[in-house]
């Protein structure tokens, strides 16, 4: 069998003193944390997006990247070959799941029938490469924003028959993400959003792309599909009003259509910053309210605005994020894709491998920093104690629900003034975290 990565062989935990740029020095798969591998808390994924579609375009310059195996050609010849690819790269990085979508691994066909055949076609390769490595699919989603029939929106497009289209292409990529043993089914609202208030009826859009979600539901489970339904917040990009803003824009527009038992969310880093939030708020948030179902794990750039996608190497960043996923038990099913890119002037093939061992390394250090931290529980300690005066007493009451405006009225009134407020301690905090990192 043809190799595409001749000169990396299986990619080796070798330990923090390793200087061998092709080895991890803190990824190691069977290690236990907290009771866990570190696979199982971590479940990396590879997207197909950008590991094996990405060229290097940007909106002012020309593909760069050198892919030797790719003919530049939309065939399914082309396409075939890119899942041997696919495959060798993943099983040499020692990864245990994939992420794409349906027009990630299969050419669009000049109909829809066309494109359902392409993607069947692909599907069935797909399917034995997982079987023959063991990776497995983490989610499958459906491409509803290149297109350009997709221009005003998929399932928030003002023509029925967008409208239509979509549903078309999002039944079949749940049927090949059943089929292919996804754990997962993501929702990515591409271009549901609007340019303009003037030409946009916002209620009747909401309420479409609210349909669409209880429709891919209703298919899901006809066909016994037991994966999670994820909902991915960006706040912009490619319009300019994107319908799930954030983690609280989509949980807000879960609740009001009653998908809340239907739908969690994938939160991305770099769509939190955009969004004018950290990462560490927006998992929080989603974790508090029982819908954090999985992460696209990238971070963007402080210096440029838009969603530059590049691989996580921030040691702080994986263990803020760490510390929510561990705090909530984990993320199965969910888990960590890396929703990132090689930047366009990392042209060869290897950098694939060297941006790749660089997040995995990243999150394994966060991994461990954080359960250093939590062993040491002086964190949450402090939290825990910083609440405390609602444990007991009229904080207790306040929050059972048991007491009115009357009686706290009449408490402080008899209390005098609140005792002076402790300090918060943030360089205290701050200093403490330094000491893990
Ligand atoms: C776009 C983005 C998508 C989703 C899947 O910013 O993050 O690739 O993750 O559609
Ligand atoms: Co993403």
């Amino acid at each position: 069998m043809a190799t595409y990565f001749p000169e990396v062989d299986k990619i080796q935990f070798e330990g923090p003193q390793s200087k061998n740029p092709l080895a991890f020095r803190h990824y190691n798969a069977a290690e236990i944390v907290e009771g866990r591998s570190m696979t199982d808390w971590l479940r990396f994924a590879v997207c197909y997006w950008h590991t094996f579609r990405g060229n290097g375009t940007d909106p002012f310059g020309a593909p760069t990247l050198n892919r030797p195996w790719d003919d530049g050609t939309d065939s399914l010849d082309n396409a075939l070959r890119r899942v041997d690819v696919a495959f060798e790269f993943m099983t040499k990085l020692g990864v245990p799941y994939y992420c794409f979508h349906d027009r990630d691994v299969a050419p669009e066909g000049s109909t829809l029938r066309e494109s359902h055949a392409n993607l069947e076609a692909v599907a069935r390769k797909l399917k034995e490469a997982q079987k023959s490595s063991g990776i497995k699919l983490l989610w499958g989603t459906a491409n509803l924003f290149s297109n350009p029939r997709f221009m005003h929106g998929a399932a928030t497009s003002p023509n029925a028959d967008v409208f239509a289209y979509a549903a078309a292409q999002v039944r079949k990529a749940i049927d090949v993400t059943h089929e292919l043993g996804g754990e997962n089914y993501v929702f990515w609202g591409g271009r549901e959003g609007y340019m303009s208030s003037y030409n946009t009826n916002m209620k009747r859009e909401l309420d479409h792309l609210a349909r669409f979600m209880h429709m891919a539901n209703d298919y899901a489970q006809s066909i016994g599909f037991k994966g999670q339904f994820l909902f991915e917040p960006k706040p912009k990009e490619p319009t300019k009003h994107q319908y799930d803003f954030d983690a609280a824009a989509c949980l807000n527009f879960i609740r009001q259509y009653g998908l809340l038992d239907v739908v969690k969310l994938n939160i991305e880093t770099n769509h939190a910053t955009l969004a004018g939030h950290s990462m560490m708020h927006e998992l929080e948030y989603a974790s508090i309210q029982g819908v954090l179902g999985s992460i696209d794990a990238n971070t963007g750039d402080l210096l440029l605005g838009w969603d530059t996608d590049q691989f996580p190497t921030d040691i702080y960043l994986t263990t803020q994020v760490m510390l929510v996923i561990m705090k909530q038990g984990g993320l199965r099913p969910g888990g960590t894709n890396f929703d990132a890119k090689v930047r366009r002037e990392s042209i060869d093939p290897i950098d694939l491998f060297y941006a790749h061992i660089g997040g995995m390394d990243a999150f394994a250090r966060g991994l461990k920093i954080a359960a250093a931290i939590r062993a040491e529980g002086v964190l949450t300690d402090f939290v825990k104690d910083r609440y405390s005066s609602y444990d007991s007493g009229i904080g207790h009451k306040i929050e059972n629900g048991t007491t009115s405006l009357m009686e706290l009225e009449s408490y402080i009134i008899e209390k005098g003034a609140p005792a002076a407020n402790a300090s918060g301690r943030q360089e205290m905090l701050e200093n403490l975290i330094n000491r893990y990192i």
